[in-house]
């Protein structure tokens, strides 16, 4: 574990396999300390290269055994990280034995032991952990699992595939025999076994055939899989629908497991979820973790084909599955729900999480160039931006220009291991286009500015629109193909103005389903639009187009009447986002120049129309009224130049939220009135939208001593957890004995529900009152938090670091010097999840130079400590650099 100059892998290495292993026979002989795995498999030599390598590791060799002959240790030469032997032959069987050890396993990567089942997880190197093994995603095999455990211990024993052959053993053991009939890497593998209950059903796919659905859960959460089981439904009939994707198995199974690294994982037939998205019912989950295991679920479900059916080729190619796998979910989700607030949900998450890391130390293209650990590029950028970039090439082809694009990709690649030029030609060619420009949005990393300017001339009734594409604020780099989709507007009558363009800017710019499309392909270009009656407001971007900042010095007039009445939800939106903005950051000076702080007029305008319109959506009220992400704001500061006082930043929050209160307080408290309801919970689209916009207006109306008594008559109604959670979210900032009251009630209620109980912590670890630090300091010594189980640890530390301004930002440095140190303890435990949580630290340029210095001292101090793992190592060294 303690690496300190661990070895970089590059995409430019990459070589194609010396050898392909035609099958894989694996015999599992389960227990918890010493589980004995056999594996048996049969290798083809491809080239003349007669070495043969196997990556493993934590891993006790019991045997080795080549075509029937046991090896002796001078045949084969073995490290801490893999086995070589020498194989001439062009056709052998090696029989590979290794012992484990589940329990004691709490990195959670190859075969582990949650809550007393067993359980794995291979992505993206973890087979190695299970047995030595070509472990690379191009190795592309036949796998045969037979599973042995104790019959009293493992009522179910499961693993990829069909299930051919089971029976009973002597001495109370049992046996299942798992065959899967398609070909994957050894990522998709996967094995769970333990005293699981059941929840069934079943999809008529559109060929009329039958699949089995089967939940396992443990017994006490029988009652929470509903939710999840009409999701996967959804999701198999959407893809059928929108892609023409059948699932190929007669069996899908999906795990709910406690301790998980990540959200969820898509092994072929046998996905094992993170518990927290699967389970789920009103009183214990909020609307916000309903859609979370909708669209998890999906995703993992949509990898079938975007993943594992066609896969990568290395894991440079992360993106060819991840971003795809995430637009499609997202599309999934825009279709179950509103399209227009799920893209403006998701273009929040890109700005407030993959901006930064994009403008942080850790930047990456979405095809990473290169890597120390593999896990650590799981990230937005190649999950989130990736997503943005397969955007691209749906809003330039069109929807059906896509849909054929990507049965061209099934039908070239299906049972292959490609790359992402791969997934670009066939792009291309259904469509008879040149996307070769496309590469650049691959390999550069940054978040791309386009500087737009008009110039209107009366006279010839001409619009000029030019524009400018920067990358990390130069234009040095390779030009990004832009679509910039848009229009302009009437300020008298808000319609869309028309006009006419040259022939020449025909082919550079068409009409699109919500607007102009204009393709942005140079450095520098302009288009002319001709005709045009009056000077316009021009709608930029919609619905987001393209990942990039926009720079365009548009008139707060212009945004108010955008802010009120573009037919374009996200750029009506945006428009009100970018009022607010301009209001924090006016206000941000104003403390730090001691000046009075105000609401703008503008600002207060655009909220006005938006809380009295009463034909928009509810849900995008609820939007419209509520302030940008606090991180957007630090991006947004820093894209100026300007460092970060975070203080300032909690001054300025606390004046707006408090300042809007008093200003509105009569139309948020009638339209709280109004959205109450004694209707029993519902997860629907108009559901949700009621109580969102109820619990928004709540959390200003907190803020009034007039109308507190609100949040405790909400919490006292129990009526489901998104009211109750946002009662207490609303609470927050207050240090007073009715809240801790009410968390005591909270957790004397729950305490058995350890999803809940997540919140509880959660809840906490980003307490916005005075004594936030101690009270996080409080949590990690409270008897129910435990290190070893990750969605406890990022409850309380993830939670801290990203969330908790008060407290991790605090100016004498001991959030910084507290969540440092538990990084250091938790390393030892999981480095996976260790190097998520030490991730704030990455960001400390950006802040005032007090604060930097405290934040820098507490990284040079883990990179001290010599011991770190290479996950938190690659984070922290890059950090320094
Ligand atoms: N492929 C999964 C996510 C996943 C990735 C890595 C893991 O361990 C390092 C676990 C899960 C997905 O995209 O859903
Ligand atoms: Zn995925």
């Amino acid at each position: 574990m303690s690496i300190q100059q661990p070895k970089e892998i590059f995409l430019k290495d990459y070589r194609p396999l010396d050898f392909e292993i035609e099958s894989v026979d694996l015999t599992f002989e389960l227990d918890p300390s010493e589980t004995l795995v056999t594996n048996r498999m049969k290798f083809v030599r491809k080239t003349d290269q007669s070495q043969l390598k196997l990556d493993g590791e934590h891993l006790v060799l019991v045997s080795i055994e080549k075509d029937g002959k046991i090896l002796d240790q001078e045949d084969f030469y073995l490290t801490e990280t893999d086995l070589t032997l020498n194989c001439p032959e062009q056709q052998f069987e090696l029989v590979v034995k290794t012992r484990i050890n589940p329990e004691a396993n709490t990195r959670l990567e190859g075969l582990y032991r949650s809550s007393g089942n067993y359980c794995t997880q291979c992505e993206a190197e973890g087979f190695r952990t299970i047995t030595y093994y070509l472990d690379r995603p191009d190795c592309l095999s036949y796998f045969t699992t037979k599973i042995i455990g104790d019959e009293c211990e493992n009522k179910v024993l499961l693993s990829n595939g069909n299930l051919i052959e089971f029976g009973e053993l002597e001495g109370g053991k049992h046996f299942a025999v798992w065959e899967d009939p398609h070909k994957k890497p050894c990522y998709l593998f996967a094995l769970v076994a333990g005293n699981l209950e059941v929840v069934e059903g079943h999809f008529e796919t559109k060929d009329s055939r039958r699949v089995d659905l089967r939940l396992y859960v443990q017994e006490n959460n029988l009652d929470k899989c509903d939710h999840a089981m009409a999701s996967l439904k959804k999701s198999m009939k959407w893809d059928e629908e929108r892609f023409g994707l059948i699932y190929d198995l007669d069996v899908y199974m999906v795990v709910a497991v406690d301790d998980f690294n990540m959200g969820a994982m898509e092994n072929k037939g046998l996905n094992v979820f993170n518990s927290k998205f699967v389970l789920a019912k009103p009183e214990t989950a909020t609307d916000v973790d309903f859609e979370g295991i909708e669209s998890v679920i999906a995703h993992e479900y949509f990898h079938n084909w975007t993943g594992n059916r066609v896969t990568c080729r290395d894991w440079f190619q992360l993106t060819l599955k991840e971003g795809l796998t995430i637009f499609r979910d997202q599309e999934f989700t825009s279709d179950m729900l509103s399209p227009a607030v799920k893209r403006i949900e998701d273009v929040k998450r890109l700005r407030s999480f993959q901006f930064p890391e994009d403008a942080g130390p850790m930047s990456h293209p979405i095809q990473p160039q290169s890597y120390i650990e593999m896990n650590n590029f799981y990230t937005m950028t190649v999950y989130e931006k990736g997503a943005e970039v397969v955007r691209l090439y749906q809003t330039l082809l069109g929807r059906d220009g896509f849909r054929k694009g990507m049965d061209l990709y099934f039908d070239r690649f299906d049972g292959q291991a490609v790359t992402v030029e791969d997934f670009r030609n066939a792009m291309a060619d259904a469509n008879q286009r040149d996307l070769s420009q496309m590469h650049h949005w691959y390999i550069q990393p940054g978040t791309p500015k386009v500087t737009v300017t008009k110039q209107y001339d009366a006279g010839n009734k001409t619009l000029s629109l030019s524009f400018k594409q920067t990358l990390n604020g130069k234009q040095e780099h390779l030009p990004l193909l832009i679509p910039v989709v848009f229009d302009v507007l009437s300020p008298s009558n808000e319609a869309a103005l028309s006009f006419s363009l040259s022939e020449v800017d025909q082919s550079r710019c068409s009409r699109a389903d919500n607007g102009w499309l204009f393709e942005l392909t140079k450095h520098d270009e302009s288009l002319v639009l001709q005709g045009v009656e009056e000077e316009g407001y021009l709608s930029l971007f919609r619905g987001f187009s393209a990942p990039i900042l926009l720079d365009y010095a548009c008139t707060q007039d212009e945004l108010v009447a955008l802010a009120s009445y573009d037919s374009d939800s996200f750029v009506r939106w945006e428009s009100i986002q970018t009022l607010a903005l301009m209001n924090l950051i006016e206000n941000v000076q104003a403390v730090e120049d001691n000046r009075e702080m105000v609401l703008s007029e503008y600002y207060a305008k655009a909220l006005e129309s938006n809380l009295a319109d009463t034909s928009l959506d509810l849900a995008l009220k609820s939007l419209a009224i509520t302030l940008p992400d606090e991180s957007y704001l630090q991006e947004a500061l820093s894209d100026k130049g300007m460092l970060i006082n975070t203080d300032s930043i909690l001054a300025v929050y606390g004046y707006m939220k408090q300042t809007i209160a008093e200003k509105f307080e009569s139309s948020l408290l009638a339209i709280y009135q109004q959205m109450q309801s004694s209707e029993a919970y519902r997860y629907d689209k108009d559901a949700i939208a009621h109580r969102m916009l109820k619990n928004r207006c709540l959390n200003y109306l907190s803020k009034l001593p007039a109308q507190q008594d609100w949040m405790q008559t909400q919490f006292d109604q129990q009526s489901n957890m998104t009211d109750v959670f946002a009662a207490l979210e609303a609470m927050k900032p207050y240090d007073s004995v009715w809240k801790k009251a009410n968390l005591a009630d909270f957790y004397h209620k729950w305490n058995h529900d350890d999803l809940v109980l997540d919140k509880w912590f959660a809840l906490q670890a980003s307490d916005q009152s005075d004594s936030a630090l101690d009270l996080v300091k409080s949590l990690v010594e409270h008897a129910d938090f435990h290190y070893t189980n990750p969605n406890r640890a990022r409850s309380v530390l993830g939670v801290f670091g990203r969330m908790n301004m008060k407290g991790f930002h605090h100016a004498s440095g001991e959030g910084y010097a507290f969540l440092a140190s538990e990084v250091l303890k938790l390393d030892k435990i999981n480095p996976q999840v260790a190097a998520r949580i030490v991730s704030p630290f990455t960001q400390w340029k950006r802040y005032d130079v007090a604060r930097q210095e405290k934040m820098k001292s507490q990284l040079t101090k883990l990179i001290e400590s010599g011991s770190l793992s290479k996950d938190v190592y690659e984070i922290v060294s890059k950090s320094l650099k």
